[in-house]
């Protein structure tokens, strides 16, 4: 009994730390990424995080959570401190540097392959163009995203050490090449994320 007991808890262990069956293949980098430090339930996978922080005069504070299957980054996102309703331009930007108070010192928008900006879903886009992040009547957001076109930690569409900023206003996503999303309200600074 007690040895069954065993093999069915190292059974559930396994499952946990190699998440969905697809994980391994073709990225063997990914496997060995996360280790056996995956926290359970989370798939195996390259991670990063940021801790949004709010910018002069703004109240907009979250964290932010990557996590690389394959070619998908998925990024969870939680966002407190917006205006209720507002839907927010979200991007990442060039520099992990928060440092001018402002969210300017992180630069342009993360433009690896020197596209124009536009939709996340578009074909020509930055690759720092995310879904705008729409606040609830409470002003919070809590949302799962499935982003394309990015890696976390190797490659030129690397975030690891990019910047991460919501504005104040809704991204049109034609101007150039800002989408004309107003003020920088939040700043993160993306960082490598072990388990
Ligand atoms: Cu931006």
């Amino acid at each position: 009994m007690e040895m069954r007991t065993l093999a069915a808890a190292a059974a559930a262990v396994a499952l946990a730390g190699c998440g969905s069956p697809h994980a391994g293949h073709g990225s063997p980098q990914s496997a060995s990424g996360a280790g056996g430090m995956a926290a359970p339930g989370m798939p195996g996978g390259p991670m990063a995080m940021a801790r949004l922080e709010s910018t002069r005069g703004h109240t907009a504070s979250g964290m932010a959570m990557f996590h690389q299957r394959g070619d998908v980054v998925m990024l969870h996102v939680r966002v407190q401190g917006l205006k209720p309703g507002q839907e927010h331009g979200f991007h990442i930007h060039d520099k992990g540097d928060c440092s001018s108070g402002d969210g300017m010192s992180t630069g342009g928008h993360f433009n690896p392959g020197g596209k124009p900006h536009g939709r996340h879903d578009a074909a020509e886009r930055h690759a720092g163009d995310l879904p705008s992040l729409k606040a609830d009547a409470a002003g919070r957001v809590d949302v799962h995203l499935q982003l394309t076109g990015l890696a976390i930690g190797s490659g030129a569409a690397n975030i690891v050490g990019r910047g991460l900023i919501v504005h104040a206003d809704p991204d049109d996503y034609r101007t150039q090449p800002t989408g004309n999303a107003g003020a920088r309200i939040a700043c993160g600074v993306i960082e490598a994320h072990r388990g």
